[in-house]
């Protein structure tokens, strides 16, 4: 089985590098369970390291009861962030080195001590050490952003790229604060980081739960996104995205083709 666990770990690497759709593994191994799947999703983050990426951070997903509409599941999820997938505020991002990519806000923290297991809200902040408005880039290696749970949580669920805007101090109430993205300067998506589980610090609770099962910590120094505040938006050559989060400022790229 561990063969074929890391021919899927291959396939999901080879569709990311190629910037090339691939079909479902669930299509072809419709059995495939969550605990495979995460073992497919280490795997294929060992072939990133092996090429020299390092380990940043966490990423948690379908945090939002829109993410979980959007994607027709309603279980949370945790993925990997590698220093390759950071992107320069302010810059350019190339259209053409993703499948379909796109863009949701979202709460980034910043660890201060470890963090692992099960934790109360009041712990998970005390382990802090700041926090920022944040985009993802999400980005599904399959054919039409179409997968089951297991297929999205192989594939690092979704993750391909992030930005982190300034950082402010842990004291920072992130629990309901507006968010306005923009695309040309239109509003396409409004929302509130209480759309994060309630409050994103649940969240890094959730981090710390799920990444502790699987026998990891939240260090020093890792940043965990947790979780897109509204829909995704799918990005297209020529758009200009301004995100707005009340208090903590503005995160903004270029795409280009
Ligand atoms: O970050 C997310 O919530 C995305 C998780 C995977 C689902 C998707 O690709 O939309
Ligand atoms: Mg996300």
């Amino acid at each position: 089985m561990s063969a074929a666990l890391a021919a899927f770990a291959d396939k999901l690497d080879d569709a990311a590098r190629n910037a090339t759709a691939t079909p479902q593994l669930t299509e072809t191994y419709p059995d495939f369970s969550a605990a495979e799947a995460y073992a497919v999703q280490l795997m294929l983050l060992q072939r990133r390291w092996a090429r020299g990426e390092r380990r940043v951070g966490y990423k948690m997903g379908l945090t939002s009861r829109a993410k979980m509409v959007q994607v027709g599941v309603s279980e949370v999820i945790w993925g990997r962030l590698t220093d390759a997938m950071r992107q320069d505020e302010g810059g350019v991002l190339k259209r053409g080195k993703f499948v379909h990519p796109r863009v949701e806000p979202e709460i980034a923290y910043i660890i201060g001590k470890p963090l692992a297991g099960e934790v109360s809200a009041a712990e998970a902040l005390q382990a802090v050490e700041a926090v920022a408005p944040a985009l993802e880039i999400i980005d599904s290696r399959y054919q039409n952003f179409k997968f089951a749970l297991p297929d999205v949580i192989a594939d690092n669920s979704s993750s391909s790229g992030f930005y982190v805007g300034p950082w402010a101090p842990r004291s920072t109430d992130v629990s309901n604060l507006g968010i306005v993205m923009e695309v040309n300067g239109r509003p396409v998506q409004i929302g509130s980081s209480a759309a994060i589980l309630g409050n994103p610090i649940r969240s890094l609770v959730s981090a710390a739960r799920l990444v502790g099962r699987a026998g990891e910590s939240l260090m020093p120094g890792d940043i965990v996104l947790a979780g897109g505040a509204t829909a995704a938006h799918a990005l297209t050559p020529g758009e200009h995205i301004q995100t707005h989060f009340q208090t903590l400022g503005r995160v903004s790229f270029n795409v280009e083709a």
